[in-house]
């Protein structure tokens, strides 16, 4: 029996910057599996403690790769995380990172609810770009891409490019 090679993406970046929205549709489009690793956590409750400071539950970050490994192995995964260093490197073909104006970002954050230190440190982590420059320690360079994602045509735009990339990769490697 032969299996059909399908590659497996990461969507990470700041909270809001828009991998749900992206990650979901794109799973649509292609027939691959969105796996949205914060809801995973809760579900299985894959915590070791919580985070006074960030007021978030820390990530039992071994039980979360437990989980993930054998879906991983298999392929055909889409991964949104706002972490990228706890995942083993050869999990996966491509990676991108969403990036987002602060001004956008703040206010999606805020109407996502968030106040004081939590809104700030997070709009303070796309202005630094914390999450990218993590990516690019965690993983080979030229397999990590930013993605503008201010805009809903920025969102069709990088539908549409990694809908390509997808179909490509998958001629290339069936
Ligand atoms: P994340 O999963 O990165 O936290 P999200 O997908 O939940 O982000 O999106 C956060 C909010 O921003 C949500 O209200 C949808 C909106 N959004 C996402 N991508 C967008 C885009 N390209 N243009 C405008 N709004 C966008």
């Amino acid at each position: 029996m032969t299996m059909v090679k399908r590659p497996n993406i990461l969507l990470t970046g700041t909270p809001g910057v828009g991998k749900t929205t992206l990650g979901k549709e794109l799973a649509e489009r292609t027939g691959l599996t969105y796996v949205n690793v914060g809801d995973l956590s809760q579900e299985g409750q894959l915590y070791d403690g919580y985070d006074e400071e960030y007021e978030c539950p820390i990530l039992d970050e071994d039980r979360v790769v437990d989980e993930l490994e054998d879906k991983m192995e298999e392929g055909g995964v889409i991964v949104d995380y706002h972490g990228c260093d706890l995942f083993p490197q050869r999990w996966f073909n491509i990676v991108f990172v969403l990036r987002t104006d602060n001004t956008q970002l703040y206010t999606r954050l805020e109407s996502r609810g968030y106040t004081g230190k939590k809104l700030q440190d997070n709009v303070q982590c796309e202005i630094f770009q914390t999450i990218y420059e993590e990516a690019m320690e965690a993983y080979s360079e030229e397999i990590v891409h930013q993605l503008l994602s201010n805009t809903p045509e920025d969102l069709e735009h990088n539908l549409a490019q990694i809908v390509q990339w997808t179909q490509q990769w998958m001629k290339d490697h069936n």
